[in-house]
């Protein structure tokens, strides 16, 4: 055969990838979202779950009547206003995940977009944490942090003036992005990377929230002493198997 039509060949390999990697970028967000649910990352339910601790056990950043009111009050108006949300925009919550109701959320209205993204963010929230408190990551996901962010200090560090900058209410985030890689960022009110109106995007590893509800008991306008404390308190067992699913 003549090297024309082998190079020809080539052309439409090569085209074909690129027209492959252009697709991903629109659809990132539900096939990582599905890909989540392939590595038996459970996804995060429609209704509230129960915490996987007492509101007491993670006192060395959270004081118990701050998690009780959070979780009670808060995060419970917005799983029930979700509920109502999908019940009048006609949303099958059996057939649809969470996940890929936000990665469509533009298509519904702002109630929606406000207690969609505040329960799936609490529910991440709270998973996320754990009473045996002083835990580190490990493994490949302490690697892929050292590698994207220099070292876990950096990441801190990175991590922590995210959260300490995100003017008035919304979340700090480490989120897995198309391109596989660790990334740290913020959100606004209730909003999420799984979002396609969100200018972060990528699948969410470790949320959090830095609206004054979450710390003003004790903390009142000290942000970053909240944060601080909050390391201490990061289940990165939880975070790890994200990850792994992830990437
Ligand atoms: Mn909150």
């Amino acid at each position: 055969m003549s090297s024309k039509n082998n190079s020809r060949r080539e052309f439409i390999k090569t085209t074909g990838k690129a027209g492959i990697a252009l697709g991903l970028a629109s659809t990132v967000i539900p096939s990582f979202a599905n890909q989540l649910f392939k590595n038996n990352v459970a996804g995060i339910p429609y209704t509230q779950q129960p915490l996987p601790y007492g509101y007491k056990d993670l006192e060395v950043a959270i004081d118990a009547l701050t998690m009780e009111i959070h979780y009670t009050k808060h995060a419970a108006g917005y799983a029930k206003n979700l509920a109502d949300a999908c019940t009048s925009e006609n949303v099958d919550t059996k057939s649809v995940s969470l996940e890929s109701l936000l990665a469509k959320i533009s298509k519904y209205s702002a109630k929606m977009r406000n207690n969609g993204g505040g329960h799936y963010n609490h529910e991440l929230f709270w998973q996320s944490m754990t009473g045996s408190s002083g835990m580190k990551p490990a493994n490949k996901l302490a690697d892929a942090i050292t590698k994207d962010f220099g070292s876990f200090d950096a990441f801190k560090t990175q991590f922590t003036d995210a959260g300490k900058n995100r003017f008035g209410s919304g979340w700090a985030w480490l989120i897995v992005n198309a391109d596989k890689k660790l990334v740290i960022g913020s959100t606004p009110n209730q909003d999420n990377p799984l979002m396609d109106i969100s200018e972060l995007k990528g699948i969410p590893l470790l949320g959090l929230d830095v609206w004054e509800h979450a710390y003003y008991l004790r903390y009142q306008n000290k942000r970053p002493d909240y944060i601080n404390a909050w390391w201490n308190v990061v289940n990165w067992d939880v975070v790890q198997k994200r990850f792994d699913a992830a990437v």
